[in-house]
């Protein structure tokens, strides 16, 4: 949104809040001295209380419209009517929408009617039109990351930058936004788009000429969901940068042998693997993953057999867990064997269909967790929460222990300094 505001002449500048104690009033003192004409506020789910927190500070200090959007305002537009801090709220992507808005601000003309946004008007809401999904991905200018605190912080130093050059995925896991997200823009136009991957590899070449690195991270849901277009880009990579390698995220089932050796050719050194339970009725049913324990150990097979090195995802809490289901994904990931793993507490995302069942249901029992990663909100009738907790504090030292003695000791060493510190908290001795 930034590049295509300052490619139409607008000036903006990015505050990223990443501690609200220090960040915020830094933020407002930034606010009132460069007094912009429009504030916007991007947030996901988890973020949002923290982003209402935000702009109601910004109300008593300072007068300027404040508009919100990102997944959340997404999926939940009606929040404008509650929360009378926002003056507007934008569902679905933003670009051609924000533009719109700030040139007939900046023309002093009405912006009431500007699609894809709805705003506060009087007591009411004027909730205008969806406009459709963006056709070709190719007509945006390039992502404008100057600004990220991460790119100020290594300027001159060696970085690792993500690029994500698809939207959306063609699946239904329960958890996952996608499918409420395709529900949201039906009707509006294709929800699966790629860049062509000339324009990807300008985005690398351009990034490159500025920043110093060799690794980069592709963020794109599924890296694999076209095979023409995966098997152009692994073919022309290394011929474009023979000093990059890099990282991206598979689906079991979306990747054959063919992909997975165009891959290594092309010097991807990491696939990173959405594992989330060994229990393949819970994967199957309550995850909606239509995919087999035999699917994912024979990704895993493939891959280790021609050298890329893997990366599992795992939760542990979600409906119907058991001490037993978690012992079978720690099982499942002793098979697999991955060199990384990340295991997360289930977190439900309301708009989605597992976030809604626990709702409805009356699992969620308390609505907002401090620790996304490492808490669970849910209160379940076949574990609890200490035992979600404490299963996701030692799973990778549990799955590390069978294969790899110096990650697992380094698990534990990590276990035991978070224990220490979470007492001293307790305990107001830090
Ligand atoms: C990259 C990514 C990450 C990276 C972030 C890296 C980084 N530094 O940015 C990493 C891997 C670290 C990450 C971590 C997590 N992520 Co994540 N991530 C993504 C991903 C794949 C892309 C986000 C992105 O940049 N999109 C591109 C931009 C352009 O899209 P966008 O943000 O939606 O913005 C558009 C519109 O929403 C709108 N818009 C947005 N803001 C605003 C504001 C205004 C004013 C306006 C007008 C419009 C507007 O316009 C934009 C352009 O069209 C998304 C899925 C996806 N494909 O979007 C998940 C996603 C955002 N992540 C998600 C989750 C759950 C997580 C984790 C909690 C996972 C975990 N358990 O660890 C953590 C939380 C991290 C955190 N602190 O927030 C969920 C969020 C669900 C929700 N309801 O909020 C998503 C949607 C995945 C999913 N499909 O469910 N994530
Ligand atoms: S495959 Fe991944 S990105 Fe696609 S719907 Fe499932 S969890 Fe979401």
């Amino acid at each position: 949104m930034s590049a295509v505001l300052k490619k139409a002449g607008h000036k903006v500048d990015l505050f990223e809040i990443d501690d609200l104690d220090r960040g915020l009033s830094c933020f407002l003192d930034y606010i009132q001295e460069s007094r912009p004409g429009l504030i916007s506020i991007s947030t996901n789910s988890h973020q949002y209380p923290y982003a209402r927190t935000i702009a109601r500070a910004i109300r008593e200090v300072y007068k300027s419209l404040i508009f919100i959007g990102g997944v959340h305002p997404t999926l939940f537009p009606e929040l404008l009517e509650k929360e009378e801090v926002f003056d507007g709220l934008c569902v679905g992507e933003g670009e051609d929408a924000l533009l719109e808005l700030v040139n007939k601000i900046a023309e002093g003309k009405d912006y009431s009617d500007v699609k894809n946004f709805w705003f506060r008007q009087g007591k009411g809401v004027v909730k205008n039109d969806p406009r459709r999904l963006l056709e070709n991905l190719d007509t945006l200018p390039f992502p404008d990351r100057s600004f990220f605190n991460y790119f100020k912080k290594h300027q001159g130093k060696k970085i690792t930058p993500r690029f994500i050059f698809s939207r959306g995925c063609p699946f239904d896991c329960a958890y996952c936004c996608n499918h409420a997200l395709r529900q949201k823009y039906a009707g509006l136009g294709v929800y699966l788009r790629f860049r062509s991957v000339d324009k990807a590899f300008e985005e690398i070449k351009k990034l490159k000429n500025e920043y110093d690195f060799s690794h980069i991270k592709l963020d794109d849901d599924t890296f694999s969901l076209n095979k023409d277009w995966l098997l152009e880009f692994c073919d022309k990579f290394p011929k474009q940068f023979p000093d990059l390698t890099f990282e991206c995220n598979i689906r079991p089932g979306t990747a054959d042998i063919d992909s997975l050796i165009a891959l290594k050719k092309a010097n991807c050194v990491l696939i990173k693997v959405g594992v989330e339970t060994g229990n393949e009725n819970l994967r199957r049913r309550v995850l909606n993953r239509q995919i087999t324990n035999d699917d994912i150990l024979d990704l895993f097979k493939k891959a280790k057999s021609i050298g890329l090195k893997t990366y599992s995802f795992n939760m542990v809490g979600i409906p119907g867990e058991t001490k037993k289901t978690i012992q079978e994904t720690v099982n499942l990931n002793v098979r697999l064997k991955p060199d990384f793993m990340q295991v997360t507490v289930f977190y439900p995302y309301l708009g989605t269909v597992l976030g809604d069942r626990c709702l409805k249901e009356g699992l969620i029992k308390n609505g907002f967790a401090d620790s996304y990663m490492t808490e669970s909100i849910l209160s379940l009738p076949t574990i609890s929460k200490k035992e979600i907790e404490r299963a996701a504090k030692s799973f990778k030292f549990d799955v590390y222990k069978h294969y790899d003695i110096k990650k697992a000791a380094a698990e534990k060493k990590a276990q035991l300094k978070g224990s220490a510190v979470y007492y001293l908290k307790k305990l107001g001795l830090k």
